[in-house]
């Protein structure tokens, strides 16, 4: 993933259709469409690799399990064409490793999650599933849009890590604002694949993140 536009799209939609009528608006706006469950279970793993040949895949599944169980799960969203993955620290520095070791390095680790009950177990922890995420190599963490003061705390802890920040527009927070807190990308779902003009919403999301820079 090269930046170009700092908008990760999250691609939460349900349907093969849908997928591709995002995608094929949003291509020139977003730097990576990230896929989650509701999509993989919607229209199976194969949609990793038909992604892959219009943009980079940032598979999300927030791999939380043993570390020879994660590194099963990543070689095999690897295999099938993503260019990163995303997986959770609290299962610890082995668990973490095994995936920057299946991914050669390209993962994401969740750190205080952007939604209200990311408060009540993920942020008393954030700093450490930080600097767990560079103490195992992984390429950067995931931090929250919608509390911007976490994020320009986190990259205190991670240095030259990138950030890549949900909670963008649903979730309440702004995109200029975590781009200014230290976010290298911002990640987009609904305010992107729900907007009556989903290719005008990603090219504004860009022009924002320009701005806030
Ligand atoms: O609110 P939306 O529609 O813009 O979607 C946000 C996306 O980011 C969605 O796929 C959700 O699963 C993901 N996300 C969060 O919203 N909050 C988090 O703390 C973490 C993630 C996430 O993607 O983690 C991995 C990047």
């Amino acid at each position: 993933m090269q930046k170009k536009n700092g908008v990760i799209l999250a691609l939460d939609v349900t349907s093969r259709a849908d997928a591709m009528r995002v995608v094929e608006a949003v291509k020139g706006y977003v730097d990576a469409i990230k896929i989650n469950w509701p999509l993989i279970l919607a229209t199976g793993p194969d949609m990793i690799r038909e992604m892959s040949l219009v943009k980079d895949v940032i598979c999300d599944f927030k791999i939380a399990d043993i570390p020879n169980t994660n590194k099963l799960i990543v070689e095999q969203a690897m295999s099938r064409g993503a260019s990163a993955v995303i997986c959770h620290g609290f299962t610890g520095d082995d668990s973490v490793k095994a995936c920057v070791d299946a991914a050669k390095g390209q993962v994401f680790v969740v750190t205080e999650m952007s939604h209200p009950g990311g408060k009540q177990f993920t942020a008393p922890v954030a700093d450490k599933l930080a600097a767990l995420a560079k103490s195992a190599g992984a390429r950067g963490i995931v931090a929250p849009a919608t509390r911007p003061e976490r994020i320009a705390a986190l990259r205190k802890i991670i240095g030259g890590l990138e950030i890549i920040s949900p909670g963008v527009g649903a979730q309440g927070g702004k995109a200029s604002d975590a781009i200014r807190a230290g976010a290298d990308y911002i990640i987009v779902g609904r305010a992107i694949y729900d907007a009556p003009d989903p290719g005008g919403a990603a090219k504004a999301l860009a022009d924002e993140v320009k701005e806030g820079v």
